[in-house]
């Protein structure tokens, strides 16, 4: 069966001193949570020190963004996957909403960094989900199929045995507003169905971790459902007891 997978996405947040703070509350925690990966993704600037503070801990590091070019060159601005796999991040978020919709990034461009994170060995959290609006006119999951398939052209099924996939309805992220279990359910059956139609073992094992506004009181029945595999927490993985009780409620 698919091992539940639950990690922090701290986007914009922090301080050496709030992080110091925020891992010493995760450590003092995490031995009580059993049978869940546990990941956390902070800024770029303090992934070293993250790692640094977390030596010997059960809890791996993933970055929240890349550069499309696979080698170092003249991208002023920008971080290499091979500046990821220099830190020992285990995973990238690729494609989240707000790059998509603050910083222009493309179903290409996103299928490209997926690709490059793939070829370094860098796991890829890939974020899907529709908008509002999308939703409403009833081309919610033409939009995710689409996004899907910009990383299935470019890498193929067999890419997604080392893909982990976030579905994150726009809606319902940082507004408070969760998607019922069932409305998750619903969008992660149809995620996996479509893999299915290309390689229905991988789609089998493929972690689809469900996004947007996970609380500690809403994670236990969204972690239930049959095609929930864990989540992508932002707003609550900033505080430790709150994550930490998430995390418990995917095992
Ligand atoms: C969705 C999620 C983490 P939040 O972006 O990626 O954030 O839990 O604050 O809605």
């Amino acid at each position: 069966m698919r091992k539940p997978f639950v990690a922090g996405n701290w986007k914009m947040h922090g301080s050496r001193e709030s992080i110091s703070n925020l891992l010493n509350g995760l450590s003092a925690q995490v031995d009580a949570v059993k049978g869940v990966d546990i990941a956390v993704c902070p800024p770029a600037l303090y992934i070293d020190f993250v790692q640094s503070q977390l030596q010997g801990s059960v809890i791996s590091v993933g970055a929240q963004n890349m550069a499309e070019e696979p080698v170092q060159g003249a991208f002023t601005g920008e971080v290499s996957v091979e500046m990821l796999k220099d830190m020992n991040c285990s995973y990238v978020i690729l494609g989240h909403s707000e790059r998509r919709s603050l910083y222009g990034e493309t179903d290409a461009q996103v299928a490209t960094k997926v690709q490059v994170a793939l070829d370094a060995g860098v796991t890829p959290i890939l974020c899907v989900g529709e908008t509002l609006a999308e939703r409403e006119s009833g081309v919610m999951e033409s939009v995710i199929a689409t996004q899907l398939d910009a990383v299935l052209e470019k890498s193929g099924i067999a890419a997604f045995e080392r893909i982990v996939i976030a579905y994150e309805p726009v809606w319902a992220i940082g507004t408070g507003v969760t998607a019922t279990p069932e409305q998750a359910q619903e969008v992660h059956a149809f995620i996996r169905g479509k893999l299915a139609q290309a390689d229905a073992a991988v789609a089998e094992k493929v972690i689809i971790q469900y996004g947007g506004s996970v609380k500690p009181d809403n994670a236990v029945e969204l972690f239930g459902q049959p095609d929930i595999d864990g989540g992508l927490i932002g707003g609550a993985s900033l505080n430790a007891d709150d994550f930490m009780a998430i995390c418990k409620a995917a095992s």
